[in-house]
């Protein structure tokens, strides 16, 4: 060191490979140096004059020969102090000091230089990722191009991008990540493998990220590892020491692993129900193999039968999750975290809560979101989903008649549990964009600072991604700010209303419009429509009895149309589609009003966003644009589908008489296509002139 830099400068006060404070000083300096083209050097040793001192606080207790005054603590959580004559950064723990490093990095990068001391804690223990990464390469739900962690059924080599994504994660304060698709395959656990999680292990090592793998349940009898047994039965002895060594090798190999995801008994699936044993039986064999090792075990709330009888008016898929863990609760490990989705079907524009919140006191839960737009335009559509997760969050669920936030249920608070968080769906891939689309990546983003703090404002934190990602230009946060928080409405608007759920194609791809295939099949996503009513009756008075799997005053709430919001009244209620909403207009004239009204404004999107010709860089301004004027199209095929479907299959006209006028649209018979051979759409109200 020559000197040049004299009190400028960075001690990080653990500088071993590997570590998240060498990590964090690390990241203080290449942030430094592109913030204010500065080059600070780092120093491992104290030294009064440093400028920026980032460690633990036990670390900054041995190398100052003091203890820092800063206010309790919590895992991972951070004391930032930018008054004094040095900045001190210090973490409950080394992801902690990462934490803080970032968190100060994000404040500089923003021109926010006020002088600031405060201590952060997050709002869970687990605040982790899943991906649904398969083996050879592909993703379940990813629309951001293959893995970054599986090729050709084994382990990549080259991690670069692994780190990269480790980085962007411990930036949002996530510290676990699940690599591999909840439809797993044993063969990941073999050894060619195993030692694979090794080297993704090591690259997330450093930012603070553990590792964590789905597995299948049936692995013992599937011959690929360890041996074949004749069953996968959580009790027999054969499989529970099966399992053990399968840990221990792992634990060798990977000694912070994480933990297990498990889906057991759902969609084929195989699970502990083929043995008669309980969803408990199931979790406890792997939680137990855990135990010793420190991990936990993410044990799926998704459990429901797929083939549903659709003539039989009290079958409900919505009841399906409370119906399984009936009589459960407190029956699992301590180490065993229920992971549950938002809504009791899966992940649709718009569900009331899952009542499994609530029924669960005894047992620890996780929210499950999904920051891939599976049902919500799979990226081609611009979705800000953090005001839709927040209608679940924000939930009082009234459990024993006492305010009972989802959010301080899965965070622990509520019902005294020591772990709890989140998991979301990310599903990231090669892309540069990671997934897929610019604008999406707010919802990562979004997801991570939410995650740290369930009562933090969507807004504010969609403006602080857009100045961090975009520019701090007050055009651009506007245009972005007004783009993003309208979006989900409209698509919503265009897509379903009133809670009959995203009226996708539920078959497969669930992507464009397809009100048709919604019912007659056994997955039990129905709309329950025919030439006069719609909607799924989920009363007990009536229906399939859903509404009394909630605590009494949200049930009362549900069972009764009058205090149903309309934004949920086709989700508890079968009703004439004349029915009158409290907003004083029928449901069809709703359906027909709402698609207008999304259809339109995804219209301005391309309008607005050109007004940021010039003020963005050339490459995202013109993606962006690409995906938003398919959005603006697609959203009028959206509208002129469901509407047409409902107008034929009810007869009732709009009042506004727009149905055969179509705006904006231009038919394919009327354009020179060139490739492309005429193709039976079904229902043919999603294809152009209706053939
Ligand atoms: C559904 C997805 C399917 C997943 C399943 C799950 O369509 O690909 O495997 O959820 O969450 O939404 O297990």
């Amino acid at each position: 060191e020559t000197g040049i830099n004299a009190w400028l400068r960075i001690v990080a006060l653990n500088t071993s490979a590997n570590s998240p404070v060498d990590t964090a000083g690390a990241e203080l300096q290449k942030g430094i140096s592109s913030i204010f083209g500065k080059n600070l050097t780092i120093a491992s040793h104290s030294s009064s004059s440093a400028s920026i001192v980032v460690g633990t606080v036990s670390e900054y207790a041995s190398a100052y020969g003091q203890s820092p005054k800063t206010p309790q603590l919590e895992n991972d959580g951070f004391w930032l102090n930018t008054t004094g004559p040095s900045v001190q950064i210090l973490g409950q723990n080394e992801r902690g000091a990462l934490y803080g490093a970032f968190e100060y990095l994000s404040m500089l990068a923003q021109g926010n230089f006020s002088k600031v001391a405060y201590a952060s804690n997050p709002a869970a223990p687990v605040r982790w990722v899943n991906q649904w990464d398969n083996l050879d390469g592909s993703i379940e739900r990813g629309y951001g191009g293959k893995s970054i962690f599986f090729t050709n059924g084994l382990v990549v080599n080259t991690t670069d991008r692994v780190s990269q994504y480790a980085r962007l994660l411990a930036s949002i304060g996530i510290n676990g990540v699940v690599v591999n698709n909840v439809n797993a395959n044993s063969s990941l656990l073999s050894p060619t493998n195993v030692a694979g999680l090794g080297r993704l292990a090591d690259a997330f090592r450093p930012y603070g990220v553990q590792v964590g793998i789905a597995l299948d349940f049936a692995s013992p009898t599937e011959g690929l590892v360890y041996g074949n047994l004749s069953t996968y039965d959580p009790l027999d002895a054969g499989v529970i020491s099966w399992w053990q060594n399968v840990t221990g090798t792992l634990y060798r190999t990977v000694p912070d692993f994480g933990g297990y995801l498990v889906k057991a008994d759902s969609e084929g699936q195989p699970g502990p129900l083929t043995d008669n044993r309980t969803l408990a039986d199931g979790a406890n064999l792997f939680a137990n193999a855990l135990k010793p090792h420190g991990g936990i075990l993410m044990f799926r709330a998704f459990v429901y039968n797929d083939m549903i009888n659709e003539t039989d008016w009290k079958a409900d898929r919505a009841n399906a999750a409370v119906d399984f863990f009936s009589g459960l609760d407190g029956k699992f490990a301590d180490n065993v975290i229920i992971q549950i989705k938002y809504g009791p079907i899966d992940f649709q524009v718009r569900e009331p809560t899952s009542p499994l919140f609530a029924y669960l006191q005894n047992t620890s839960t996780a929210i499950e979101l999904e920051v891939t737009q599976e049902y919500l335009g799979q990226q081609c559509h611009l979705v800000y989903l953090p005001p839709l997760w927040k209608t679940v969050l924000d939930f009082d669920l009234r459990k024993n008649h006492q305010p009972s936030l989802v959010r301080n249920i899965i965070t622990g608070k509520r019902f005294n549990r020591p772990l709890g968080g989140s998991a979301a769906v990310v599903n990231v891939g090669l892309n540069d964009t990671w997934l897929g689309s610019h604008l999406s990546m707010s919802n990562l983003y979004a997801y991570g600072r939410l995650a740290w703090n369930w009562a933090d404002d969507p807004q504010a934190i969609l403006q602080d991604w857009t100045r961090l990602t975009f520019s701090p230009d007050p055009t651009v946060i506007q245009t972005i700010t007004n783009l993003s928080m309208s979006s989900w409405p409209a698509y919503e608007n265009y897509t379903g209303n009133l809670g009959i759920q995203t009226l996708t194609d539920i078959l497969y791809t669930h992507f464009g419009p397809n009100p048709a295939s919604q019912d007659g099949n056994g997955w039990g996503q129905w709309t329950r429509a025919d030439g006069k009513t719609i909607g799924m009756d989920r009363t007990v008075s009536n229906g399939t009895g859903f509404s009394g799997q909630y605590p009494q005053e949200i049930m009362e709430m549900y069972e009764n149309i009058t205090t149903t919001p309309d934004n949920l009244v086709l989700w508890f209620h079968h009703v004439n589609y004349t029915h009158q909403l409290h907003s004083g207009e029928t449901v069809i004239q709703h359906f027909y009003n709402a698609h207008y009204a999304g259809a339109d404004t995804a219209q301005t999107f391309v309008t607005q966003w050109e007004g940021l010709q010039g003020k963005i860089d050339a490459e995202r301004y013109n993606e962006t644009l690409f995906r938003l004027t398919f959005q603006a199209g697609h959203s009028i095929v959206w509208r002129d589908a469901i509407t047409g479907f409902y107008h034929n299959l009810s007869g009732v006209s709009d009042t506004q008489g727009r149905l055969k006028n179509h705006p904006w649209r231009i038919e394919a018979e009327s354009m020179n296509l060139k490739g492309y051979k005429p193709y039976t759409v079904s229902p043919f109200e999603t294809a152009s002139n209706t053939t």
